[in-house]
C-alpha cells in the first residue's frame, strides 16, 4: 500500500510540474530561412567606376531563362569577407541570390524579423516585392530588422521564395540573410530590455555607412550615428518601441571606439531624452545628460515611476567643438506587460434562434493578400527611405522562451492550447491529490 501511495504522490507531482508548464506561455521563434542556406546565384563582374549589370528578365519570379549556380552562404568577392563560404570569381559585381522556404502554418506566424549581414546595397524580396533594402555595409555581425508590417502580408503557406541582389564596388563584400518567424509579438525581452522596430534620425550630414540611424538599437558601443554638432538645427536620434510598453529606465552611450584620442572619459557633449508617446513628447531629463565616451560608459535614467511609452528620442544639445557629436547606443528598460485577463464569460444561456440559417448560395472565397510595397525602381537611396530598416538590439535574443504575452491583441480570442491543457492537467492532479487522501484517511481508520 506505501508503495501504492508513493507512486500516486509522485504522479501527481509530475501532473502538478507538468501543469505549470503548460500554463506558461513563451514565444516560439522558428527560423523560416536558415541561416547559411543554399542559394542559385548570377554574378555579373564590374569595375569600380560604378555598377552596369541589370537583373535578367523574370529573375523574381522564375521565369527567366538566366544559367543560375548554386551555392552556400555567406557570398563574397575576391578579397570580401572571411566568414563566406562561397566566393563569386571578381572583386567588384553584381550578384542576384534566389532560394526557397516553406511555410507550414501562416495563421501561427504573428512577427517576422529579418537577420542579415551585409556589404553593399543589399535589396531583399520575397515573393516578388521588396521587403527591406539598406544602403552602404553592416559587415561585422548579423543585424536584426522587424520585417512584419512589411513581409507577412506577402507571406504565403507553401512554398516563398525570397530574391537579393547586392554589388560591390568599394573594399570588401559580404552576405547572408535568415529570417525567422514568432508565434507571439515580443515588446520586452526576457532581460527585461525594450524591443525596438527601428531608429530614425534629424539634422546630420551623413558621413558614411556605419551612420545609420539603426546603429543606436545594435548593443554596440562602436557603432554610432551622428556627424559634426551643429547648433544651428535639432539633431536627434528617435528609436520607436515595437508597441506601448510602461518604461522604467532610458541609458544611452556615447562613442567608444578606441580610434580617436576622444575616448578618453570626457563628456564630450551633452543630449536632452524625451519618451514619446504617440504625439506626446515628454522630457525625462532635470539635468543635461553627458555623453561619456569611455568603454563601457554610459549614462542611466531612472523614472520615478514607470511611464508609458512607445519611442525614445535623444537630441543633442552640446558638444565640445564642431568636428563630431553623436550617439552610440540607446538601451530602454520596461516592465514586462501584464498577462492578458482572461475572457469574462457570458453566464446568461444564448436563446435559441427559431430563424432558420438560409444556405448561403455565394461560393467561400479566399482573402486576397495585397502586397503592401511598391517593386523598387531604380533609385536605392529612395527605396531606401520608404523601407526604415528597422533592428533590434544584438544582445535581444528573443529566439530564447520567456514568459511574455506578447502582443495583447493577438491574444483576444481567448485562451491558448497551452493554457487549456493547462488547466485540465491541474484538475486531473487536484482529483488524484484527492484520492490520495481518501485511501489515506481510510487506510488509517482501517
Ligand atoms: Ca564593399
Ligand atoms: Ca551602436
Amino acid at each position: 500500500m506505501k508503495k501504492f501511495l508513493s507512486v500516486l504522490m509522485a504522479l501527481t507531482l509530475l501532473l502538478c510540474g507538468l501543469a505549470t508548464f503548460a500554463v506558461s506561455s513563451s514565444a516560439k521563434a522558428t527560423e523560416l530561412l536558415e541561416i547559411e542556406s543554399e542559394w542559385e546565384y548570377i554574378v555579373y563582374e564590374e569595375s569600380a567606376d560604378g555598377l552596369t549589370a541589370t537583373a535578367p528578365d523574370g529573375w523574381l519570379d522564375g521565369s527567366d531563362d538566366a544559367e543560375w549556380t548554386e551555392g552556400y552562404a555567406p557570398f563574397a568577392g575576391q578579397g570580401g569577407n572571411g566568414m563566406a563560404v562561397t566566393f563569386f570569381d571578381y572583386a567588384n559585381f553584381s550578384a542576384y541570390l534566389r532560394t526557397t522556404f516553406t511555410v507550414k502554418d501562416l495563421d501561427a506566424i504573428k512577427a517576422l524579423e529579418l537577420s542579415v549581414i551585409f556589404d553593399e546595397n543589399p535589396t531583399i524580396y520575397l515573393n516578388g516585392e521588396v521587403i527591406w533594402t539598406a544602403d552602404g555595409y553592416l559587415d561585422k555581425d548579423y543585424t536584426n530588422y522587424d520585417i512584419t508590417e512589411v513581409a507577412l502580408p506577402l507571406l504565403k503557406e507553401g512554398e516563398n521564395t525570397v530574391c537579393v541582389e547586392f554589388s560591390n564596388v568599394y573594399g570588401g563584400s559580404v552576405f547572408d540573410a535568415y529570417i525567422t518567424a514568432y508565434d507571439q509579438v515580443t515588446l520586452v525581452d526576457d532581460e527585461g530590455y525594450v524591443v525596438f522596430s527601428g531608429a530614425t534620425s534629424e539634422g546630420f550630414t551623413n558621413f558614411g555607412a556605419i551612420n545609420a540611424p539603426t546603429n543606436v538599437l545594435d548593443g554596440d558601443q562602436s557603432t554610432v550615428c551622428g556627424s559634426g554638432w551643429n547648433p544651428d538645427v535639432t539633431q536627434a536620434i528617435t528609436a520607436t518601441f515595437k508597441g506601448a510598453v510602461k518604461v522604467t529606465e532610458v541609458y544611452v552611450q556615447c562613442k567608444n571606439e578606441g580610434t580617436t584620442s576622444h575616448e578618453d572619459g570626457m563628456t564630450r557633449g551633452s543630449y536632452d531624452i524625451y519618451l514619446i508617446n504617440g504625439d506626446t513628447e515628454t522630457q525625462i531629463n532635470e539635468e543635461p545628460v553627458p555623453a561619456l565616451t569611455i568603454d563601457d560608459g554610459g549614462y542611466t535614467i531612472t523614472l520615478d515611476e514607470a511611464t508609458e511609452a512607445t519611442g525614445v528620442k535623444i537630441v543633442i544639445t552640446d558638444w565640445l567643438g564642431t568636428n563630431w557629436a553623436c550617439l552610440a547606443d540607446v538601451m530602454v528598460s520596461a516592465e514586462q506587460p501584464a498577462e492578458p485577463e482572461p475572457p469574462v464569460v457570458d453566464p446568461t444561456p444564448v436563446e435559441p434562434s427559431d430563424d432558420p440559417v438560409e444556405p448561403s448560395d455565394e461560393p467561400s472565397v479566399e482573402p486576397s493578400v495585397e502586397p503592401s510595397v511598391e517593386p523598387s525602381g531604380d533609385d536605392n537611396s529612395a527605396s531606401a527611405e520608404e523601407s526604415t530598416p528597422a533592428a533590434s538590439e544584438d544582445e535581444d535574443k528573443t529566439s530564447e522562451s520567456k514568459p511574455t504575452d506578447g502582443d495583447k491583441n493577438e491574444n483576444k480570442s481567448g485562451l491558448s492550447t497551452g493554457a487549456i491543457i493547462g488547466i485540465v492537467v491541474a484538475v486531473i492532479a487536484v482529483v488524484a491529490i484527492v484520492v490520495v487522501v481518501v485511501v489515506v484517511l481510510k487506510k488509517k481508520k482501517a
